[in-house]
């Protein structure tokens, strides 16, 4: 099937057994290695509050500091946390005391210092599902409205690589763009977000009438790409046709735990809405 369509790139094939010898190309090349483990010792800060969470304000990061910014907001004190950004870019995420918290090596990363020894949690889902447990917020005990609402974290959860290693990468990052993986993830994206249209055209939130970590896990990838602000792919998807997924995002995103949590370890855009490190609530102005 070579050459069959010009806007195909050149045939590739394959050698019998794959050899990391050149760089892949492509926005995130320099951090992608084929093994894990760490490259380097480098210790983790630690503040004075028992949650120390390792991340950065990625859809996957902000998805526990907007938890953690509602928990707050609700009044469980315990919930306040010194969060340090790791730079992800520069490869801080194979220093040693990181993949102690996290062997897989992406942040977001969680540590749970009140216990002996701390508890370590990785995987944005499990952290979400730690800390609702933890303070007994955002996940139905119930067990039907517990097993939707899990349910749709972990639609998230299977989902989102779609969205971001696949549509994301090869409309946004790649280096050249190639009509087949950006036609195949751009077809999965918008059947993703008719799933999601059709569930909240009878609900107000993705579980039911309640607000909860399935929607705080969602609405940074989801929610974001419907608000425009993801890869500059609103026109391209026509995501303004997903209304009640607008109607949903644009709810989340006026709450004022959603807005600060966003900004926690945020290290880039405008100054004024930056928050590197956030060690107690005066840290979000
Ligand atoms: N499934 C993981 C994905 C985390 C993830 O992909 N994190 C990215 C930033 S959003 C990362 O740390 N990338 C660094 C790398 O891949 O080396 C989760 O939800 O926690």
């Amino acid at each position: 099937m070579s050459g069959s369509s010009s806007a195909s790139p050149p045939a590739y094939t394959p050698p019998r057994v794959w050899k990391w010898d050149a760089e892949s190309g492509g926005r995130f090349a320099r951090i992608n290695r084929p093994v894990a483990g760490s490259t380097h010792d480098q210790e983790l800060p630690v503040g004075r509050h028992p949650l120390q969470l390792y991340s950065l304000a990625t859809p996957n990061g902000v998805k526990v500091t907007i938890l953690l910014e509602e928990l707050l907001a609700l009044g469980r004190t315990g919930a306040e946390y010194d969060a340090w950004p790791i730079d992800i870019g520069a490869g801080e995420q194979f220093g040693s005391g990181f993949v102690a918290v996290n062997p897989n090596s992406k942040i977001p990363a969680l540590l749970d210092r009140s216990a002996a020894p701390p508890i370590r949690v990785f995987e944005s889902g499990a952290i979400l599902v730690y800390l609702a447990e933890r303070f007994g917020a955002f996940l139905p005990t119930q067990p039907d409205a517990r097993a939707e609402c899990l349910s749709w974290l972990f639609w998230q959860m299977g989902s989102a690589p779609y969205l971001g290693g696949g549509f994301g990468h090869f409309y946004a990052y790649a280096p050249e763009k190639y009509e087949y993986p950006i036609n195949r993830y751009a077809m999965e994206v918008k059947r993703q977000l008719d799933v999601l249209d059709r569930n909240l055209a009878e609900r107000r939130f993705l579980a039911g009438d309640d607000y909860t970590i399935a929607d705080i896990a969602t609405f940074p990838w989801y929610g974001a790409l419907v608000l425009g602000r993801l890869y500059d792919a609103a026109e391209f998807l026509d995501v303004r046709s997903y209304r009640h997924v607008v109607r949903w995002a644009e709810e989340i995103a006026g709450r004022d735990a959603v807005r600060r949590g966003e900004r926690v370890n945020k290290v880039w855009g405008p100054e004024e809405l930056r928050v590197p490190e956030r060690h107690d609530a005066t840290d979000l102005g």
